[in-house]
């Protein structure tokens, strides 16, 4: 994918706060910390388009940015950091449910687990939820340059089958190599296409 541009465009909490939807979006969502706002600069090829942290629970609001005129990206809170005050993480839910379910330009969503861990009930929850309302996912396990080519192919493994997913359906992506980045765009694609 050539970006001739990126651009953020606003951060939302509320639905009445959202850019008119005007263009198709992809939103992605993961654990806190597990690296979607890296992942968001490997793919627009920008190191700071879109600020990521060592501490976890940096992103709080929901983040547009617009690519080439012709989509948007959607950088959601993470969830499950138990750091990040009660209050904050109350609100995280409804805000991302509001979004996933109630966008009519929403076209599906990248759900990114970290290779190193395997996933559980709430990655398990969400992707049911996910089903129910009708968004497709698509799976990416990133920090692949964390581990040998071996232990990827383990690792990936063992991620797909606690998600009951197909391996060869899942993306390894590094946001430090770039591994994996030609392959999410073509998932992006053709989401954004799909309809
Ligand atoms: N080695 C390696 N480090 C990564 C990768 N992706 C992200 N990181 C690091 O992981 C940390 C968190 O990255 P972010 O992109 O801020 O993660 P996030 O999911 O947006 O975090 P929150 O917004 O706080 O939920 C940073 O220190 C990144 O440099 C990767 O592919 N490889
Ligand atoms: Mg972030």
């Amino acid at each position: 994918m050539h970006i001739r541009s990126a651009e953020f465009v606003k951060s939302a909490v509320k639905p009445v706060h959202y850019p008119p939807p005007d263009l198709p979006e992809i939103a992605f969502a993961g654990r806190s910390n597990v690296g979607k706002s890296s992942l968001i600069n490997t793919l627009v090829r920008r190191k700071h388009l879109v600020k990521t942290s060592n501490t976890p629970g940096r992103t709080q609001h929901i983040n547009f940015f617009r690519v080439n005129e012709e989509l948007m990206l959607v950088d959601l809170p993470g969830y499950g950091y138990a750091k990040v005050p009660a209050a904050v993480r109350k609100q995280w839910r409804p805000m991302i449910e509001a979004y996933l379910s109630g966008r009519p330009v929403l076209r599906g969503l990248v759900l990114i687990l970290d290779i190193r861990r395997t996933p559980g009930p709430e990655e398990i929850s969400f992707l049911q939820w996910l089903k129910e309302q009708g968004v497709p996912a698509q799976l990416v396990v990133t920090k692949a340059d964390k581990l040998s080519k071996s232990r990827q192919t383990l690792r990936k493994k063992a991620v797909a089958e606690a998600l009951a997913a197909a391996p060869e359906t899942m993306i390894l992506f590094s946001a430090k190599t770039a591994l994996g980045r030609d392959a999410l765009w073509r998932e992006i694609l053709a989401l954004v296409s799909a309809r």
